[in-house]
């Protein structure tokens, strides 16, 4: 198996317990009465506040489009991660992610008991950061041009993403400065650019195993494969790839800071047994310093703290923990109602 070529893995690391395996979900469509939201952001301020505050209350998860990122720029980073992905692993690791650096590249990542079958590459805003890890793969002759569109992303996605997380808090009367205040840098933003190699056991295996994002909010493009599930009502429903579209979604630190009014949902990816796929997810977070809370509007009597107030660097510090334990950070700082 290629994707395998020049590691010590086999197949068996893969395989998830029989009870682990991911059930075969439903289309959206299959959703009586329920449509998964999708959002035209060609309409004023004023009109999304309602409608962005209806999809994230109902789904967590919806659909954008005219969110003017111009699809050339979005093809442009897509044609480059998968030629980056299809060099030999041996140049790839040359950028290998080495914590506690947060970026670089990352092979089979291990989830509670399984390797994930996807390989992905860690990016943060930055320059000459950005310059300088591409650079450091000799074999990518791109590196010039990836990394102009990298940058370039950065500064759309961040600008895209604060306008939407300032008219969903607007939809829960929180004044834009509070928002601003947590969310104004995207100095403290990530890329993650997912490569789902296809699968031989793509029935018995999880591209990334189900999961929560722990930052404020995602914003995912993916090509027209599919694999994409979230969990509604119970059921894990697809999302289908629309030419176009933008995924939007809930992380915890918006669930927190809205308290429980916006909730992160769960989601996963699924492989395929004959083609790739390739993502990539722009995460908004607060930065590590950032003492965050509830937003004190959203606090009542009768509507008490539900979270307690934490920095955002004791959160991340959490992570590990509560992926060993198979639930979410944000539990950790959970009010015992
Ligand atoms: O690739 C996808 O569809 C989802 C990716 C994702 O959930 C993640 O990178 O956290």
């Amino acid at each position: 198996m290629a994707f395998l070529e020049g590691t010590d893995l086999t197949m068996a690391e893969f395989v998830c317990a029989q009870n682990e395996r991911p059930s075969v979900g439903l289309s959206s469509s299959d959703m009586e009465g329920a449509i998964f939201p999708k959002v035209d952001l060609g309409l004023s301020d004023e009109e999304l506040v309602p409608i962005l505050h209806s999809a994230a209350s109902s789904w967590g998860f919806f659909s954008i489009f005219n969110h003017g990122i111009p699809e050339s720029l979005l093809d442009s980073i897509a044609t480059h991660a998968l030629h980056f992905f299809g060099l030999p692993s041996s140049d790839k690791i040359a950028i290998a992610r080495n914590p506690p650096v947060p970026y670089g590249y990352t092979s089979f990542a291990k989830s509670a008991a399984i390797k994930s079958w996807s390989e992905a590459l860690h990016l943060m805003p930055g320059e000459d950061r950005i310059h300088s890890l591409f650079q450091s793969v000799p074999s990518f002759q791109e590196s010039q041009s990836f990394s102009a569109d990298i940058i370039k992303y950065f500064s759309l996605a961040g600008a895209l993403s604060n306008r939407i997380i300032t008219l969903l808090f607007r939809g829960l009367m929180v004044d834009d400065e509070e928002v601003e205040r947590v969310f104004g840098s995207i100095d403290p933003a990530r890329l993650r650019i997912n490569h789902y190699p296809a699968c031989p056991i793509a029935d018995l295996t999880y591209g990334l195993p189900p999961h929560k994002d722990y930052g404020g909010l995602a914003i995912l493009h993916q090509d027209d494969v599919g694999g994409l599930e979230i969990l509604k009502d119970g059921h894990w429903v697809a999302v289908e790839p629309e030419k176009g579209c933008l995924i939007v979604n809930i992380g915890e630190m918006i669930q927190m800071m809205s308290n429980g009014k916006y909730q992160s949902v769960l989601h996963r990816s699924l492989v395929n047994s004959s083609q790739p796929r390739l993502s990539f997810i722009f995460f908004h977070f607060p930065s590590d310093d950032s003492l965050v809370a509830p937003m004190s509007k959203l606090v009542t009597k009768d509507s008490p703290a539900k979270y307690r107030s934490f920095y955002v660097k004791d959160y991340k510090s959490m992570f590990a923990m509560a992926m060993k334990a198979n639930h979410s950070p944000l539990l950790f700082f959970k009010e015992s109602s």
